[in-house]
């Protein structure tokens, strides 16, 4: 018997055809809305980018008869980039931008720069073929060109990459990246322009973790499969502890920052806690409120007998909580430029040192958190500055504070329950998985409207599609002027001009739904849902369903 090196799924997915908007079939025109502003900080975005600021949001739609059709049939060069984490879908973003710049003209070539942006300033590159496509369509991962993070900043990188598009005769680079890559792709596109190099810039809007989105950018790609890995993950654990009734299942999910994946999974699954990071600062929480919200819960459920139950916490809680977010910020701030933190010998000595460098409120905070996590906050921070919180073993430091309190609460006779808990974290499961239908769809729509607006001469824009909770032929593509993004942030001690993201809005509906319903789901009826695998052939309402994020948000 011969086995296959490919599962009998691979091999189904290879065919699907990705259901297209009715605007990128036939012939496409382009419309063009008012000029734009960048989401603040206005004056200042418009001097830092005055060749790119101000364009407005494109929309395109099939034409009918007597619209300029827009059409350009000289082949076209172009360079694709993925940056950051992986993201369900990236293969389908490839295999768009192929199919449209092939359509588009047989001569057309697609280069995939590898490993990231490094790719394209080390001239590591490879050209894409047919076969090399057909491989990866409707496939998980990023590993036909692999990604990266490093981060393109200075104006020797820049004439570098120009080096590397003229030696190949590229006119435009695709960048599928989160915020930090995007502001990236902004920052190049402006650089570019001002060059007068004529290479065009635009950007694709991935990553799990949601954050990545406007009233312009409905969602990002991979949330949708990741989120739904992570739920079907979340649902098996919550069957499991309502058999056999004995452990509590602290659970974190990825995210970095926003607590996006926590709020979508938390709505699949109905567990027993959720914690949502932009809550917990707003409300000003400590640590200590967060554990006593935690134990409040735990001893409820345990006077009906039931000592189990599921905790999510989103990977991005521990920074905001204020005073650990003041810690972290201060901690950025010393390592950011330190060689003599770079001489120490061990982990003692670090955190010793450290503490010695902090404001006496912080190094107070930080002398009361286990080894474990004082030796975490101070792990590498990422290329563009960033605390690596996916590394930050929250669920951890939660259980064992949770611990704690009941052991003390069971001394004085107030609980009597027993407590047993295991801990999670999902993240590097969904970032790969087979992208669902949705990721499928959007990604492929994704690389063809991307082909749509090189062949329009524009640079500086994201490619987006919106629309995006009513069926695939009902889709929106057009653009969205990078600029539109930006504002002003503080990142390694100075202010930079940064997309910015977009946290979980406390007043939007799905927070608003969670904030109604989790009392109930904390109580003493079983209200676990449980979601199962994504499934790829079926109903449309098993297959083709968005988030519920997407839905609450946009449902009129
Ligand atoms: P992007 O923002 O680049 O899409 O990355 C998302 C993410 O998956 C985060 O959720 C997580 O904190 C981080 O990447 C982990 O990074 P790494 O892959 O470097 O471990």
């Amino acid at each position: 018997m011969i086995i296959s090196k490919k599962s009998p799924l691979q091999i189904a997915r290879q065919s699907y055809l990705p259901k297209l908007p009715l605007a990128l079939q036939g012939h496409v025109c382009l419309q063009a809305g008012q000029p734009t502003e960048s989401v603040a900080n206005n004056k200042e975005i418009r001097q830092l980018f005055p060749n790119t600021y101000g364009l407005p949001v494109i929309s395109l739609r099939q034409a009918k008869e007597g619209d300029y059709v827009l059409h350009t049939d000289h082949p076209l060069n172009v360079g694709v980039i993925l940056s950051g984490g992986q993201a369900p879908g990236g293969h389908n973003v490839i295999s768009g931008l192929y199919d449209g710049l092939k359509r588009q003209n047989e001569k057309s070539q697609l280069y995939g720069f590898l490993g990231g942006p490094s790719g394209l300033i080390e001239h590591k590159y490879v050209l894409l073929t047919d076969q090399m496509i057909d491989d990866c369509r409707n496939t998980g991962g990023f590993d036909i060109i692999g990604s990266g993070r490093t981060k393109l900043e200075t104006p020797e990188q820049f004439d570098q990459a120009i080096d590397v598009c003229q030696e190949l005769s590229i006119t435009a680079l695709v960048i599928v990246g989160g915020d930090d890559s995007n502001t990236n792709s902004c920052i190049l596109a402006e650089y570019f322009q001002q060059k007068g190099c004529g290479i065009q810039v635009i950007g694709i809007p991935k990553t799990i973790d949601g954050d990545l989105k406007n009233g312009e950018i409905e969602t990002s790609f991979g949330f949708d499969t990741a989120t739904k890995v992570y739920s079907e993950l979340i649902g098996n654990i919550q069957r499991d502890a309502n058999s056999s009734k004995k452990y509590w299942h602290f659970i974190r999910l990825m995210g970095r920052n926003a607590s996006h994946v926590t709020l979508e999974c938390a709505l699949q699954s109905q567990p027993n806690i959720t914690l949502i990071s932009e809550e917990v600062k707003a409300r000003n929480m400590t640590l200590n409120d967060v554990v006593d919200y935690i134990v409040s819960v735990i001893v409820e459920r345990a006077k009906a007998d039931l000592n189990f139950g599921t905790v999510l916490v989103p990977e991005g809680l521990i920074e905001f909580i204020p005073a650990i977010g003041v810690l972290i910020n201060e901690l950025n701030d010393i390592l950011a430029d330190n060689s003599e933190f770079n001489t120490l010998n061990d982990d003692d000595e670090r955190c010793e040192y450290i503490k010695g460098m902090l404001t006496p409120a912080s190094s107070d905070l930080y002398s009361s958190l286990p080894r474990s996590i004082q030796r975490q906050l101070l792990l590498d921070r990422d290329p563009h500055g960033n605390v690596m919180v996916s590394r930050i073993e929250t669920e951890k430091l939660l259980i064992e504070m949770v611990s704690k309190r009941l052991a003390k609460l069971k001394g004085e006779g107030k609980y009597k329950g027993k407590f047993s808990a295991l801990s999670h974290f999902f993240g590097y499961e969904g970032r790969c998985a087979i992208p669902s239908n949705f990721d499928a769809d959007y990604c492929y729509s994704l690389g063809l409207t991307s082909v749509h607006l090189i062949a329009a001469g524009k640079t500086g824009y994201m490619a987006v599609v919106r629309n995006l909770i009513e069926p695939a032929s009902e889709w929106i593509p057009g653009g969205v002027p990078l600029t539109m993004l930006m504002n002003l942030e503080h990142r390694n001690g100075k202010m930079k001009p940064v997309i910015q993201k977009a946290l979980v809005d406390l007043n939007g509906a799905p927070f608003h739904y969670l904030a109604a319903h989790r009392n109930e789901w904390a109580g003493e009826r079983t209200t676990y849902v449980y979601p199962g695998p994504i499934q790829y052939y079926g109903p449309v309402e098993v297959c083709d369903q968005p988030t519920r994020t997407l839905k609450l948000e946009h449902i009129k």
